[in-house]
């Protein structure tokens, strides 16, 4: 039975492409959708909720659809779905997971004769389908959307990596003789997407430790074994390395396992300059040719990573910054980024409200008022609403204006009562031409903007270039939200001439936005690092559309350390008078 997160999202989001094929209740769509999506950003396997009887705590998960769910989880299908699937062409379920192929285009293209996603590759390049009356524009779309389908690696986002890794780590903690256990690679790295988890245990006894791990619950099957390493498939199909050392040597198997690779191989090379080698049993010293002995005696101790660094002459990176992109050097000259932390963090500029502003996009769920309480009990000193302005297709310029202004006067009088600092901003469009999709005069009359590319995300890149300079060069436009707008696993980035938008930034004192929500993360840390080399300014929020969700800032905190960053680079971090100063707000 498949049982990832990703597959009953699949499951869902099959029912509900049968649904609209079959032009059931609209509503009923959007419900199969809302659960697909709240299940694919679970922190916890759904299965884990179902065995829990927790069903009820899943976002959009409501009575009917969990009625579904615990008949899959109990019989392995669902009736009423194989109901609504029946007499459609298995091919078009296959088809629907390609970016730009909804239902409809899947049914149309199995009835063009297409019997799979390769055969659609082969008849697309070959012009069959065009020929046999497919839309030119479509099929192009669709061309880009399979190469964009062949590149995504389905990567576990940083959130399920985390809880998953917890759970094994307090298995681990309490296995035989087992005196440290740490979750090492990518996750402790902090990269946005993770591949497998992997775990290193201090114990005399690495025997008895594998054997314990193999008997955790979850464990499907074994991939390789040996005497003090194992790699292990769970049920859910993820890998899980355990590598168990001395703890004598427990701070050179954290340094190894950590990585990254690239890291190691640049830090393994220095160290043999040195007269050192490096590997995860430990650091051993290198006498003439030849490392001196296999014997355990003429090993190095060393129990922490702090003491390998230092025996090298160096500071310890921040595991975030092991990528091998200048953090050797850095650490070899003392020099190293005094790094972001999340208690830095003074407030969230980015959240959505459901005040009823008709907005573009999606509102959020909760009123401004519980949104500033959520602020104060997290800390902050300050909090920015960022609600979507009103749609541009549906109002006039004048509509949106008076819908602006009573959001306004509603946030004045939050203001005069509020405990913390409430600034009055809105999320805005940047339409195709780069201008934005509220008046400047309405724009002014708010205490910020935050601008975003929501729509044409194909453009080429020299027009995308302009299109974000333009609207950037608006002067009521003080934040570039979410630059490269790519969904993790979902949506390429866009592309645009960065440097050119991040020197335009810098020069010009728009902030760039590194957008916590786990699955954008999209001022990815590589263009963090460069726009803070061009000395960029940053903004560190959460886009919350649900109080809940103003947790993911640590997520946005990782791709800033990941991306070399300051707390001085960032502006909320600073006190509010010195924001007050950069936004130009009465102080
Ligand atoms: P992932 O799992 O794809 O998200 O990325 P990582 O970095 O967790 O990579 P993984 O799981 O293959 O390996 C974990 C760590 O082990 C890696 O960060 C560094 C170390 N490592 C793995 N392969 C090599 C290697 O060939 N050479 C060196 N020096 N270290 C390696
Ligand atoms: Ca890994
Ligand atoms: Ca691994």
């Amino acid at each position: 039975m498949k049982t990832s997160n990703q597959e009953i999202a699949e499951l869902l989001r099959s029912a509900a492409a049968a649904l609209t094929i079959k032009k059931g209740n609209l509503f009923q769509i959007r419900a199969y959708e809302t659960a697909a999506d709240g299940i694919e950003h679970l922190t916890s396997e759904t299965k884990d909720y179902w065995q829990e009887n927790k069903l009820d705590q899943i976002p959009g998960v409501g009575e009917s659809i969990r009625n579904y769910l615990d008949e899959y989880f109990r019989t392995g299908k669902v009736k009423h779905f194989q109901n609504l699937e029946a007499g459609i062409p298995p091919v078009v379920f296959e088809l629907l997971d390609i970016p730009g192929v909804g239902p409809k285009t899947a049914l149309e293209l199995a009835k063009l004769g297409v019997k799979s996603r390769v055969n659609l590759s082969k008849q697309l390049n070959s012009g069959e389908l065009v020929k046999k009356g497919f839309s030119v524009k479509l099929a192009s779309k669709i061309t880009s959307g399979l190469k964009e389908a062949d590149n995504r690696t389905n990567r576990m986002l940083l959130p399920l990596a985390a809880s998953q890794s917890r759970v094994i780590s307090d298995y681990l903690k309490k296995g035989p003789g087992v005196v440290a256990c740490d979750p090492l690679g990518s996750l402790r790295r902090q990269v946005a997407t993770i591949g497998d988890l992997d775990f290193a245990v201090a114990s005399k006894t690495p025997e008895k430790v594998v054997d314990y791990f193999l008997k955790m619950p979850g464990v499907n099957r074994v991939v390789s074994q040996g005497e003090a390493k194992v790699t292990v498939m769970l049920h859910t199909g993820l890998h899980v390395d355990l590598l168990v050392g001395d703890p004598d040597s427990y701070g050179a198997l954290l340094q190894h396992f950590t990585g990254s690779k690239h890291h190691n191989i640049k830090l393994r090379s220095y160290a043999q300059e040195k007269g050192y080698s490096l590997s995860e049993y430990g650091v051993k010293k290198i006498i003439g040719k030849e490392v001196k002995s296999k014997n355990k005696e003429k090993t190095i101790s060393c129990k922490t990573e702090d003491q390998l660094y230092k025996l090298l002459g160096m500071q310890t990176p921040a595991p975030e910054i092991r990528e091998d992109r200048g953090e050797i050097e850095a650490a070899l000259r003392y020099k190293l980024p005094d790094l972001i932390k999340l208690e830095d963090i003074k407030g969230d500029f980015h959240l959505h409200s459901n005040f009823p502003l008709e907005p573009s996009h999606g509102p959020g769920i909760n009123p401004i008022e519980e949104i500033v309480g959520n602020a104060l009990a997290l800390g902050y000193d300050y909090v920015g609403i960022s609600d979507h302005s009103p749609s541009f297709t549906k109002h006039t310029f004048n509509e949106i204006k008076v819908l602006v202004i009573t959001r306004n006067n509603y946030i004045e009088q939050i203001k005069s009562t509020s405990k913390i600092r409430v600034l009055n901003g809105l999320e805005v469009d940047i339409l195709t031409n780069g201008d934005i999709s509220v008046p400047d005069k309405t724009l002014k009359t708010l205490d910020y903007a935050i601008a975003g590319v929501h729509s044409s995300h194909r453009m080429a890149k020299e027009e995308m270039t302009k299109r974000i300079l333009k609207a950037l060069s608006n002067p009521y436009v003080d934040i570039l939200a979410h630059p490269t707008g790519r969904l993790l696993n979902e949506r390429e980035s866009y592309n645009a001439d960065w440097e050119e938008v991040f020197k335009y930034c810098a020069k010009n004192n728009k902030l760039l936005e590194i957008d916590a929500y786990p699955n954008r993360l999209d001022l990815r840390d590589d263009l963090v690092k460069m726009a803070k080399g061009l000395g960029c300014k940053f903004i560190i929020d959460t886009d919350a559309h649900e109080i809940s969700q103003m947790e993911v800032m640590p997520f946005g905190i990782a791709v800033a350390r990941r991306g070399w960053v300051e707390a001085r680079d960032v502006v909320n971090t600073w006190d509010y008078k010195k924001l007050a100063k950069w936004f130009n707000l009465k102080s």
